[in-house]
Formats: C-alpha cells, sequence, structure tokens
C-alpha cells in the first residue's frame, strides 16, 4: 500500500515537504505504518487537480456513467472486504466484526449513490402563460471532504458516493489518527477507472492540511465530521467564502425508556448503543433516561449486561476494542474521574481481557447513575463508552430532559403505546427518533444530520444529493 504517499490528479506522489507521520495500533499501542503528512503546496495541487476534471472527461460524462463507476468501485470494495476490515481494525482498534459491517456499510454507499446518479431529476414550475420554467440541479463543483476517525471506511463512502454520484471532483482530507482503509480504498477508486483529479486524497493533520483545506479560497462546498470546535472553524471558514458547509459535530444522544417499553428488546440494544466502536460514535445513546418506577429495575438487568461485557484487542473480536489514541483515553478518564469527584455512582463496569497488551488504550465500558441533569456526564460528549442512566417522572418530563443538552443528534424511544411514540418523536430536538429500535449508522437510504451544536445539512440518502448540487432556475420566454 502507498501509505506515505498522497493521491493528486490520479497520481501517488510524496507530499512537498514533512516527515511523515507514525501510525499507532490502539490495540498495543505500537507504531505499524506511516502516512505523508501533507502542507499547503499538497492541498492547493489537489484543488486545482479537481478543478481542472471538471472542465474534462468528468464535465461531460453521462450520469449513467458515472453511476457505473460508482458500481464498479462498490464491486471491488466488496472483493476487497477482508482486506479492508483487517487493515480498518488494526488502525482503528474496532473488534474484526465491526470492521466488517464497516466495510460492507462503505461498499453500500457506492451502490446505493450508483443507482441514484441518472436520477437528480429537476422541476418544471408553472410560471406566466408566455414562460417556461425548468429548474435544474447542478453539482457544487469542488467539494472538500474532512472526516474523523471514527469510522474511515463508512465515512469515505458517506460523504465521497453522494459528491461523485452528483459530478462533484473532490478532495478528501481523512484523519490522522486512522486513515489506511481511505488509503486502500482510494487504491480501489484508481482501478476502478475515476478520471484523473476527480477524486484527490491528502493525508495530514488537521491544523495544517485540515485548516489549509476548509480555508482554501477555490472550494465550492465543505462537508466537515468532527469536534463542534473544529466544525465552528470550518464553518467560520466558509463563512469568509460565502460558501455552503454540512457539519456533523457529534451528539448526546438519549434513549427514552418508559414504563411500558419491552425490556427485552430495548436491553440488547441499549448496551450496543454505547459499546459500539468504545461509544467513539456521534450516534452514541450515551444517556438512558428510564422513568422512575422502573429505574431499579432496569438499571439492575443494564448492569449485569455492562458487568458480563469484555474488553480487549481488535483481533480477539470481543465486545469493545481499545480507544483511538492514548489523548482520547485520556478525555474519557477525565470524564470518569470528574463523575467520581462529584459522587456519581458507578453502577456496571466491564471486564479487561487479561491478554490485552499494556499500551493498548483500553477503557472499560461503565454505566454510571443517577446521574445529575447539569453534570458533565449528562450533558458533554465523552466519546467513550460511558453510559449516564438518568431517572424521569413523566413524558413531559423525559422530553424536557432529553431536549436539555446542546446536541440533537438521535434518540431512542421505547414504549408501546403509539400515541405516545408519535407525540415524544415529534417534541424531541434531534435529526431522527428511533422508535422500539436504534443505530443511525444502518440505512444508507435514510437522511442523517443534527440540529443544535450537532450541526447542520443532511448525509445519507437522497437528502445527501441535495447538499451535493444546487438549483439553477431556467426561465424561457416563448412569446
Ligand atoms: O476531532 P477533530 P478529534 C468529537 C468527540 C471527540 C472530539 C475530539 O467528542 O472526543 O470531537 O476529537 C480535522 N481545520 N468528535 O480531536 O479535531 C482532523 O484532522 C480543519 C465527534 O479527533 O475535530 C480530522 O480529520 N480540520 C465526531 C477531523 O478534523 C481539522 C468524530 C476531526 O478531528 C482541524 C470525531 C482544523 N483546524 C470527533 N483540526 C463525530 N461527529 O462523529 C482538526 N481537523
Amino acid at each position: 500500500m502507498k501509505s506515505e504517499k498522497i493521491y493528486i490528479n490520479g497520481t501517488w506522489v510524496r507530499p512537498v515537504a514533512a516527515q511523515p507521520i507514525d501510525v499507532i495500533s490502539p490495540s498495543d499501542g505500537q507504531v505499524f505504518a506511516r502516512i505523508a503528512d501533507a502542507g499547503g503546496e499538497d492541498i492547493d495541487q489537489a484543488v486545482k487537480a479537481a478543478r481542472a476534471s471538471l472542465s474534462g472527461e468528468w464535465g461531460r460524462m453521462a450520469p449513467v456513467e458515472r453511476g457505473r463507476l460508482l458500481y464498479k468501485l462498490s464491486e471491488l470494495i466488496n472483493r476487497d472486504a477482508d482486506d479492508l476490515a483487517d487493515l480498518e481494525a488494526r488502525d482503528t482498534g474496532k473488534p474484526m466484526s465491526q470492521a466488517r459491517a464497516d466495510i460492507a456499510a462503505c461498499a453500500r454507499y457506492f451502490e446505493f449513490y450508483a443507482g441514484a446518479a441518472d436520477k437528480i431529476h429537476g422541476e418544471t414550475i408553472p410560471y406566466q402563460v408566455e414562460y417556461f420554467v425548468t429548474v435544474i440541479r447542478e453539482p457544487r463543483g469542488v467539494t472538500g471532504h474532512i472526516i474523523p476517525w471514527n469510522y474511515p471506511a463508512q465515512m469515505f463512502g458517506r460523504t465521497l458516493a453522494p459528491a461523485l454520484a452528483t459530478g462533484n471532483a473532490a478532495v478528501l482530507k481523512p484523519a490522522e489518527e486512522a486513515c489506511l482503509s481511505c488509503l486502500k480504498l482510494t487504491e480501489l477508486a484508481d482501478e476502478a477507472g475515476f478520471p484523473a483529479g476527480v477524486l484527490n486524497v491528502v493525508t495530514g493533520y488537521g491544523a495544517t492540511a485540515g485548516a489549509t483545506l476548509a480555508e482554501h479560497p477555490d472550494l465550492d462546498f465543505i462537508s466537515f465530521t468532527g469536534s463542534p470546535e473544529v466544525g465552528t472553524m470550518v464553518q467560520i471558514a466558509s463563512a469568509k467564502h460565502h460558501r455552503a458547509c454540512v457539519l456533523e459535530l457529534g451528539g448526546k444522544s438519549p434513549q427514552i425508556i418508559f414504563s411500558d417499553a419491552d425490556f427485552a428488546t430495548a436491553l440488547p440494544i441499549v448496551v450496543a448503543g454505547i459499546v459500539q466502536n468504545g461509544g467513539q460514535t456521534c450516534s452514541a445513546g450515551s444517556r438512558v433516561l428510564i422513568q422512575q418506577d422502573i429505574f431499579e429495575a432496569f438499571t439492575a438487568e443494564l448492569r449485569n449486561r455492562i458487568n458480563a461485557l469484555v474488553v480487549g484487542a481488535h483481533e480477539k473480536d470481543l465486545n469493545c476494542g481499545p480507544l483511538i489514541s492514548a489523548k482520547q483515553k485520556g478525555r474519557v478518564q477525565e470524564f470518569i474521574t470528574q463523575a467520581e469527584v462529584e459522587g456519581v455512582r458507578c453502577m456496571a463496569q466491564a471486564q479487561l481481557d487479561p491478554a490485552a497488551p499494556n499500551d493498548g488504550h483500553y477503557v472499560r465500558p461503565a454505566l454510571y447513575g443517577p446521574v445529575p441533569e447539569d453534570s458533565a456526564l449528562a450533558q458533554k460528549e465523552v466519546f467513550g463508552p460511558v453510559l449516564a442512566a438518568i431517572p424521569f417522572k413523566d413524558e413531559a418530563d423525559a422530553i424536557r430532559i432529553a431536549n436539555d443538552t446542546e446536541f440533537g443528534l438521535i434518540a431512542g424511544v421505547w414504549t408501546n403505546d403509539g400515541a405516545r411514540q408519535m407525540r415524544v418523536a415529534k417534541a424531541l430536538r434531534c435529526g431522527q427518533v428511533f422508535i422500539n429500535n436504534y443505530g443511525a449508522g444502518g440505512g444508507v437510504e435514510l437522511p442523517f444530520g443534527g440540529v443544535k451544536h450537532s450541526g447542520h445539512g443532511r448525509e445519507k440518502g437522497l437528502a445527501a444529493m441535495h447538499e451535493f448540487t444546487v438549483t439553477k432556475t431556467v426561465v424561457l420566454k416563448h412569446d
């Protein structure tokens, strides 16, 4: 693999300057690869190549042909799924079965948007009788994509497939902590035969390569997934150039358990919602709001399940892997220490596999509760496997607590009362509500994104194709 190179204008090249960046395995803390550290000049070359490709073969390509290229890429991803999953698990520390599911999701993104590429319809608008008005959808142009380390392969598909399906030319800056699968996927895109310059992939640090891309004057659009702090910077840079952006900035998503909920269905899904990917998931169900009269009974069952979990190295394929980095482990431990200082009780904690390497970034999944509504564990995105249990009195109280954070990404509602399902779904301030199920990762077809500090704009589904296109109104006067 060409991990120390960047991909610009259809060619793997070394960055102009700078030392490569060491890639550390989260499972054992050891360096196992190196990636290129691109600088401003490299980013500039990538944007130039993307711009040039729009007036070449790509700009003239029929949508059906674009779709065929995307479909070819999805087939190549499926062909190499085992290698990609190995790489993803090693790079991110996630258990092998999760990595396999991520690669399948990545292939599915290219499959879904392949089929959608020639279905970007416009509309006609009845205006005055002597006019004929059509509204057409055109690509934004050159799109920038900055993605995080938690789901590199899935994010590659999620952000690039709709951008390419709609005819844009892209520059991707993946996260420095984990991006090897993105490089391998780029090799596959090259093999699929996308024209030179249509996809450019430039690895490097956020503060240098990422910031240069976000601030580049010749971008037409940017899609960012990451922290609210960097999201703010990306939005300010976009505002300076008067261009639109999509921001997906995480959450503090509630799972709301009413007294009449079906415990047996809810319990494994509530546990999976915080343990998947070590809780490093924007849509992690990190708060479980439980109606008071079942608080003891529900948390007793949760405790049993969490105590029985085992965290360990990715290749053991246990319930949970390590966190991405020593830095992320430190962040999560600070939240735990603060909760303990505030006197919040640890109700359950998973086991550490005795064979887990000492230098891995392991944090044992834990349940804390009852968590005061104003504490950090109830308000802040921990981005680790820490579940906060919070009791509520009645429906109004549940809605109030659920909405009382700065985030608004997703929510789970567990009740068999049909009217309540709809009332609560309407009252929640977030981008998606799951009733008697949970999980924003699945379902490429489903629009995904947040409100409030979780960001704006929508990824996935046909909604993403709207983000990556812009309308043009054509008004013809016939006589
Ligand atoms: O994010 P960053 P970090 C949240 C989560 C986590 C916290 C910090 O709470 O604990 O953010 O994670 C690039 N200009 N999420 O530090 O720094 C960076 O290289 C342009 C939630 O890893 O935002 C990477 O590619 N780009 C989230 C990407 O931004 C910059 C997923 C994300 O990194 C940049 C990840 C800059 N100045 C973290 N600085 C989610 N929504 O799922 C960094 N980057």
